[in-house]
């Protein structure tokens, strides 16, 4: 498996070209584009190139018509003038967000985390590999099982929190989650750990119980903790690329969501949603999961990103 962001194992896979070949081979081939332009093909394929790749259809018209009207001034005259132009306009796109500074941690007490997303994105594998790297920076983690929906979910967590060797706050499947996170933060405060991350259950995000649930859930970890949670991070599924951005515009809405995750990064073919999901939702992407494993948890970084997309 391809790893997205890792420098060790990122070899294209097999008949895969990187995204700058692609776009290379459908508008840069002609030697006349240096001279005249993108001719009118050339767009389109190109225009189907970055759909495809779920850049998004504001992002790529943009992108297109920028490279088409600076190759016609005559003011992109080499490949790697084009490769920077499509570049520039992508950063642009990241820093309509908030600095991608990542993770907001209280100045003060312990630092709340709370997870959020539809069900099988990858919340609690998130939790997993960030507690592990707040470990690894030698703070000490509480996990609190907020998700006492979905069977076997408290198991999972405290699987995870064994493993890791980080104290866990459970209550009994069906119990009510915000209790579970309330608990979790007000042991935190009183034993002294830097760092609570909360699990939720994730059912549709259309069904509004969920959502007040989390409503609930968000409120009562300020009681123990004014200020907290410090972090609402919704994950995002990047193998369904943008079509995650409605459902994350309702957590948004309910919740005020303060960073993204897009979990399943590995070998998505959609690795341009990144771009989308920025340009809609204006959420800064704060950490990027590429594999199953503990240590597969990134920081989101727009030059990073760009480095691998375009090989
Ligand atoms: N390849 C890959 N798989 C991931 C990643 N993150 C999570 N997964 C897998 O996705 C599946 C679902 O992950 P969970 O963490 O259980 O997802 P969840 O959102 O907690 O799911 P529910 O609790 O059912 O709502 C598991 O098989 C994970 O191993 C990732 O970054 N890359
Ligand atoms: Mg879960």
């Amino acid at each position: 498996m391809s790893r997205f962001f890792s420098g060790k194992d990122v070899k294209q896979q097999p008949g895969r070209k990187s995204l700058w070949s692609r776009i290379r081979d459908v508008a840069l081939m002609d030697v006349g584009v240096m001279v005249r332009g993108l001719d009118t093909t050339s767009i389109e394929s190109l225009e189907e190139l970055l759909l495809e790749s779920d850049f998004g259809v504001g992002p790529t018209l943009r992108i297109v018509e920028t490279m088409t009207a600076e190759g016609r001034k005559g003011n992109l005259k080499s490949e790697d003038d084009y490769r920077e132009l499509f570049r520039r306009e992508i950063l642009r796109v990241f820093e309509t967000t908030a600095p991608q500074a990542g993770l907001r941690l209280a100045a003060e007490g312990p630092t709340v985390i709370l997870m959020v997303g539809v069900n099988g994105v990858g919340k609690t594998t998130t939790i997993a590999k960030l507690a592990r790297r707040f470990q690894a920076g030698g703070k000490r983690v509480i996990l609190a099982a907020g998700d006492t929906f979905r069977a076997g979910a408290v198991e999972q967590v405290e699987r995870w929190a064994q493993r890791l060797g980080c104290e866990l706050v459970k209550q009994k499947a069906g119990a009510d989650p915000a209790a579970v996170a309330y608990d979790a933060v007000a042991a935190a405060v009183s034993r002294g750990a830097d760092v609570v991350i909360c699990d939720s259950a994730g059912r549709l995000h259309t069904q509004d119980g969920l959502m007040q649930e989390l409503v609930k859930m968000r409120r009562v970890i300020g009681k123990p903790l004014p200020g907290a949670p410090h972090e609402v991070l919704l994950v995002l599924d990047s193998t369904i690329g943008q079509n995650s951005i409605s459902q994350a515009r309702i957590f948004h809405e309910r919740l005020g969501v303060t960073g993204l995750v897009l979990a399943k990064f590995d070998g998505t073919s959609k690795a341009g949603c990144a771009v989308a999901i920025t340009e809609e939702l204006k959420l800064p992407i704060k950490l990027v999961g590429v594999g199953e494993k503990l240590e597969d948890l990134e920081d989101f970084d727009p030059e990073r990103y760009l480095d691998k997309l375009l090989g």
